[in-house]
């Protein structure tokens, strides 16, 4: 489905998520937060936290010389995950970029890299098959022209100018940017704008002339999938899907009642950026819950690795990585072209459902082991055929009534009991 430039507002509902459904289904995508804020090493804000000078925050983007990165391992580690798509920084908030943009200098190829590292890592994980997507930061902290809003690192300095920045220039900044990142590396497939904050900047106005920037930007990618981070309300068309941070919303209707795409953004730790003194790491298991409860609220996962500034990622993500990918191995059919289960199967203590609706199969994930019994509230005629989705054996199911021993008092005759093997898979 192609939608024209000046069209894409007349896309249709149906158009819309013909566009959208393979990325929907995809379900479990990469993010990767990169860029000078790997050398300092706590955090990817750490020039607002702690108020440095462009000049002084320099020293890390002289130092910035990622002898390890090799793009070839990050995307064969994310291809192992069962990952289907990534996005990575092209420039954060900082506004250094990692490509070589024409707008500024203060990117990688003035840095001891000496070269554009955006282009060997759309390559890298398009060989694997894993689609790319870029975020873009909408708040740039070394552009003359961005004002000095409150997020701004030089806010409290007095010795920062304080006079109105002429954002038109930021805003053709961001233009420029823009088409560069979005005609000279093939087809990109999202895009991750982030972030406004309308009318804080003094000015009460469209900061980033959005209704010309989304245009363009279809111009320029008509099946692109763009998030909804942009200062337009929750009315505005243009937009595909809400991008919630560290959270999972139960779901997402519009106002048209519709079931708005979303995707979940989260970190294995505290922090996006690398950050070497940062030990909240979530265990591979509360991270494969985070993924399978997200597809069972009907969303995807964006998980997030800050790689250091030498170019590799942190052995504790390499680790949670290829624990997520040995699970998806056996249970991918539970996660991709998967979302919330129909309200008429109820979700059993302690489990997660995920649904195929094209396969008509429901995926109970059983978070507890062991189980002799799994008792199915209200599902008496609802399955033919179960089975264990790790290799496949048939599982018994039977009618609450005509066993006895396992009525509880909140039994009833429409209830079923899943009779699940004693043995763990794995284990015998
Ligand atoms: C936020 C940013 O400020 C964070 O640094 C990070 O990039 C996150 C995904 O979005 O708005």
């Amino acid at each position: 489905v192609s939608v024209g430039q000046a069209d894409f507002r007349l896309e249709s509902p149906e158009q819309k998520q013909a566009r959208m459904k393979q990325w929907v289904d995809d379900r479990f995508g990469l993010f990767v937060h990169w860029g000078i804020y790997a050398v300092p090493a706590r955090h990817e804000w750490v020039q607002n936290y702690e108020s440095i000078p462009g000049e002084v925050y320099r020293k890390y983007f002289e130092h910035f010389d990622p002898d390890l990165y090799d793009p070839v391992i990050w995307a064969k580690e994310a291809k192992a995950a069962g990952m289907k798509y990534m996005v990575i920084t092209t420039k954060h908030h900082d506004g250094f970029c990692l490509w070589d943009t024409e707008y500024t200098d203060f990117k990688a190829t003035n840095t001891p890299a000496a070269r554009d590292l955006i282009r060997p890592m759309v390559e890298a994980f398009r060989n694997e098959g894993i689609k790319v997507g870029f975020y873009y930061s909408l708040i740039d902290w070394n552009h003359p022209d961005f004002p000095l809003d409150k997020l701004h690192p030089m806010r409290n300095n007095t010795s920062a100018k304080e006079e109105v920045r002429k954002i038109e220039n930021y805003q053709h900044y961001v233009k420029n940017q823009l088409t560069e990142l979005l005609t000279e590396y093939g087809q990109i497939d999202q895009l991750f704008l982030d972030f406004s904050y309308p009318g804080d900047n003094g000015k009460g106005r469209d900061d980033w002339d959005s209704e010309n920037l989304i245009s363009l930007i279809r111009k320029l990618q008509p099946n692109i999938i763009l998030n909804d981070r942009m200062d337009l309300d929750d009315k505005s068309y243009g937009w595909d899907y809400k991008s919630p941070e560290q959270f999972m919303p139960r779901e997402w209707v519009s106002h048209q009642g519709e079931l708005v795409p979303w995707e979940t953004c989260q970190t294995f730790s505290g922090s996006w950026g690398y950050h070497r003194d940062e030990n909240t790491w979530k265990s591979t298991n509360q991270l494969l819950v985070m993924l399978i409860e997200t597809v069972s609220k009907g969303g995807n996962l964006l998980l997030n690795v800050g790689p250091t500034a030498r170019g590799n990622f942190d052995d504790r993500a390499v680790e949670r990585l290829r624990g997520m990918g040995d699970w998806m191995k056996y249970n991918q059919w539970a996660i991709y072209a998967c979302t919330a289960a129909p309200d008429r199967f109820e979700k059993p203590e302690n489990c997660l459902l995920t649904y195929n609706p094209e396969k008509n199969r429901l995926y109970i994930h059983v978070l507890e082991w062991p189980f002799k019994s799994l008792y199915l509230k209200n599902y008496k005629g609802k399955i033919k055929y179960a089975q264990l989705l790790h290799d496949g054996s048939e599982v018994r199911h039977s009618q609450v009534a005509s066993h006895g021993s396992h009525t509880t008092e909140t039994g009833g005759e429409s209830d079923l009991i899943l009779h699940i093997p004693v043995v763990k898979p794995g284990t015998g």
